[in-house]
């Protein structure tokens, strides 16, 4: 049975930290779906769900084991639902470990089944968040070797 994985997020919007997961995750399992969470409590998003959806899409043509969707609800459900064995989340440093540890053994208490894989982005990506470009940005900052080119132009376009 070919191995698919869950590479779930807000990316709001996608960085090439993010691209460099999905990179690697990709070499892993047979088949990597990105998924956009639908509601999120992280504040009012700058780009809409349909937006982030279109940019990761074209973001990541080039991998043909690659696809996007959006999902409501708990992860363990949309997991399940997808037949996935696993979760692929990236750590950056050591600050992001306590949060990812503690959706981690959730997600593993409400899914005993369900493993959750932790990669490491190249190094030269492990200070970019899509928080620190969307504030840069605003600020007239220079993000463009961060994030792929077709965010660049959706970020220009919008703000
Ligand atoms: N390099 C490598 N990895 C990175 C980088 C980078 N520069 N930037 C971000 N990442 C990783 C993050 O660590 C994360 O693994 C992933 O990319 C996505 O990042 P974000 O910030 O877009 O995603 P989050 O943290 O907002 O995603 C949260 C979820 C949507 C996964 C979570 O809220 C969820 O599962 N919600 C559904 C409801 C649910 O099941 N809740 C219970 C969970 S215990």
């Amino acid at each position: 049975q070919p191995v698919r994985a869950i590479y779930p997020g807000t990316f709001d919007p996608l960085t090439n930290g993010h691209l460099d997961l999905i990179a690697r995750g990709s070499k892993i399992v047979d088949h990597l779906v990105v998924a956009i969470l639908r509601n999120v409590n992280k504040g009012t998003p700058l780009f809409t769900v349909e937006e982030r959806l279109e940019m990761i899409r074209e973001a990541a043509e080039g991998f043909p084991n690659v696809s996007v969707q959006t999902f409501d609800g708990l992860l363990v459900d949309f997991a399940r639902q997808q037949g996935a064995v696993a979760v692929l989340r990236g750590i950056r440093a050591i600050s992001d470990y306590e949060y990812e540890f503690q959706m981690a053994m959730m997600n593993r208490k409400l899914d005993p089944e369900l493993e959750t894989i932790f990669m490491l982005p190249h190094e030269k990506y492990t200070y970019v968040s899509s928080r620190l470009i969307k504030g840069v940005f605003q600020l007239g900052g220079d993000v463009s070797s961060l994030v792929p080119a077709l965010v660049m132009d959706r970020l220009r376009a919008k703000v």
